[in-house]
């Protein structure tokens, strides 16, 4: 097959899909790969290193384009790349499409072989080609909103960790997902007050023990979410409901309850979001913005920042499933294994992911 990997264009996003050790086993596979040319240079790779393995350097996207079966990426395209994609290509990437329905459209139309990274789910219901960057995203997360926290960024003016005799920031992060148990680590290595609330008792359970009570643990209710978003002051969220829009569990109401210069990141951004008062995404460039006295921070591609790290974690889980891909061809290589068929959310011209169509309110299934 000849496997296409374009630079990556969205605002602030340096990591690339395919390192050159993914192009390697490409080639020894017996395909052909085409990298436009610099896609790597962000993550530290030159050209000449993915040219070392094998792989032919194109000058511009819309021949890499043009010229693969299937097209490897990071973030789903974004508009400027909507005319390049080709009828009956295959896309193989994060497709984020609850939220987007103009993407959705396009896909749709050019009977595109959407396989969305991150709906890839194993029999366990874990997402393995998620993973990665909610382990990057909720990481992040603390650093962000220890940054936002200052006063210099907007922020109350807090040391997350305190001092010596003076209290600790409050830190509340919603789900106790892999976002949120990451979070809780950064936290928690800062020195902050953290209190993780999720709707699962045995997964309040894991925290409580993997954290031996350093970590506190609420149930969620609307009732627990509203007293514990008023005292603190740095809420991040890692909501996630697979392939679906993210439920908006932080109320307007609650937000405007909050104390000024507190803090909110949403890391369920790309699905949505999950904070009412947020209803927009934000980019590296510009990545706050403020409502009710509280900060809003709601960049859809957090990882995208830190490529060094990230373009190596992510690239070392798809490569298993693109080989299959290529090696099979979708549909068999779908066929044979479930979680990688549990990616697929748009085929032949139909909307092929349960969450998506219901996340878009629109008759596709
Ligand atoms: C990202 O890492 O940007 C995702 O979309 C998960």
């Amino acid at each position: 097959m000849i496997v296409g990997i374009p630079k990556e264009i969205k605002n602030n996003e340096y990591r690339v899909s395919v390192t050159p050790a993914g192009v390697h086993a490409l080639v020894k596979n017996g395909h052909q790969v085409l990298v436009e040319t610099n896609a790597g240079l962000e993550s530290g790779i030159e050209d000449s290193e993915y040219i070392a393995e094998g792989a032919l350097i194109l000058q511009q996207a819309k021949a890499v384009f043009a010229q693969s079966d299937i097209i490897v990426k990071v973030k789903e395209p974004i508009e400027s790349e909507y005319a390049l994609m080709k009828e009956g290509q295959t896309l193989f990437t994060y497709l984020h499409l609850a939220p987007n329905l103009p993407l959705t459209d396009i896909l749709v139309k050019k009977k595109i072989t959407g396989i969305a990274y991150e709906t890839v789910q194993l029999a366990d219901r874990s997402l393995p080609l998620l993973i990665p960057m909610s382990e990057v995203a909720g990481r992040m997360s603390v650093q962000v909103g220890a940054t936002m926290l200052q006063r210099d960024h907007g922020g109350v003016g807090m040391l997350l960790g305190g001092v010596t005799g003076v209290l600790p920031a409050e830190v509340m992060i919603i789900g106790a997902g892999t976002v949120g148990m990451n979070a809780a680590k950064m936290a928690v290595g800062l020195g902050a007050h953290v209190t993780v609330i999720d709707i699962s008792k045995p997964r309040l359970t894991y925290v409580d023990d993997v954290f031996n009570g350093r970590v506190s643990t609420l149930v969620s209710n609307p009732y627990n979410m509203a007293e514990l978003t008023k005292k603190s002051d740095l809420l991040i969220s890692g909501v996630l409901v697979v392939g679906e829009k993210a439920p908006k569990l932080v109320t307007e109401d609650m937000v405007k309850a909050m104390k000024k210069g507190s803090v909110i990141v949403d890391v369920a951004i790309d699905q949505g979001g999950s904070v009412e008062t947020i209803d927009h995404s934000t980019t590296h460039d510009n990545p706050c913005f403020e409502k009710h006295g509280v900060i809003h921070y709601s960049v859809a591609n957090m990882p995208g920042a830190v490529p060094r790290t990230s373009t190596y974690a992510l690239t070392g889980s798809t490569l298993p499933y693109l080989l299959d891909i290529v090696n099979k061809g979708a549909e068999a290589a779908m066929k044979e294994n479930p979680a990688l068929l549990l990616g697929l959310n748009t085929y032949q011209g139909h909307v092929t992911c349960k969450g998506v169509a219901e996340g878009l309110n629109k008759e596709y299934i």
